[in-house]
């Protein structure tokens, strides 16, 4: 799994309209649109909620520690969604019991190891992993114009890869996966029945033009491979693509580093 960095991570919050515009333009919804498809439902249904409810974001300084600019970027995207929502000035569990008594109802946090967001009303909750998958996949639903049928390339069998595939798969989806790890690839196929596995990218990236890319390896995807009908949905850090690779899809690629992510987890534990 990446680890942010604060270069990662600075920019986030003064770009956001600018993304969500590009996100209506690639795919017909914007960051609430497509976090809402993420769990089967439309936008207008969270704006209630919006306004009564308190979202916290406790900075988690065990391990490699606070990444500066993390904890303020996740706020902001929450924010963006129209929700209220606090950075605790305390860290750690501290910062946890701060939340919860100025009434925080959902809480946001990330150690070395896990990101994820907890309703303290419910208990229901989420890991940023399983949560990016499905939202990307959202994504990527919406773009194809929907995946009934279609033939989907899942590059990275690991939690973001695997939370992909079960989305896709429930909107009719044909998955073929590739993961250097086999081990990996053999708990995918518990997961997805018919799950078909290619030896080489090569193979995979021939056969498939909507294609999940969920690794954390830079130029995965050569550009060789890319033709008019192709799509990517591309979760990794770095994104798997060179700069020519980005020029060539243009609208037809999706790429953040915590936006679809965060907007995903936020509506999934907001949703009983
Ligand atoms: O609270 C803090 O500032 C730090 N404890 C946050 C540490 C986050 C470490 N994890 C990552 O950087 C990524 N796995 C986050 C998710 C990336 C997007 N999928």
């Amino acid at each position: 799994m990446t680890r942010l960095r604060e270069e990662d991570v600075c920019h986030v919050g003064t770009m956001l309209s600018g993304y969500d515009q590009h996100l209506l333009e690639c795919v017909g919804k914007g960051l609430a649109g497509i976090a809402a498809h993420s769990v089967g439902r439309s936008s207008a249904e969270f704006a209630k909620t919006q306004t009564d409810i308190s979202i916290a974001v406790v900075p988690i300084a065990y391990g490699q520690g606070i990444i500066c600019g993390f904890s303020q970027t996740v706020q902001e995207i929450v924010k963006f969604l129209g929700f209220t929502v606090f950075v605790t000035y305390q860290h750690n569990i501290a910062g946890l019991a701060e939340a919860v008594a100025k009434g925080a109802k959902i809480v946001f946090m990330a150690d070395d190891d896990n990101f994820v967001a907890i309703n303290v009303a419910n208990g229901k909750a989420v890991d940023n992993g399983e949560a990016t998958g499905r939202g990307y996949a959202a994504a990527l639903d919406l773009m194809a114009g929907g995946l009934d049928g279609k033939q989907v390339l899942i590059i990275g069998a690991g939690p973001v890869g695997t939370g992909a595939a079960q989305f896709l798969v429930g909107r009719g989806a044909r998955i073929t996966a590739y993961d250097k790890n086999e081990a990996k690839i053999t708990i995918l196929k518990r997961l997805i029945r018919d799950l078909e596995v290619v030896p080489c990218l090569k193979e995979g990236l021939s056969k498939c033009k909507l294609v999940f890319e969920a690794t954390p390896a830079a130029n995965t995807i050569d550009t060789s491979h890319i033709t008019p009908d192709t799509m990517i949905a591309a979760p990794g850090i770095p994104l798997g693509l060179d700069q020519q690779g980005r020029l060539l899809l243009g609208d037809r690629l999706i790429h953040d580093v915590l936006e679809i992510g965060v907007a995903t987890m936020l509506f999934t534990v907001l949703t009983d």
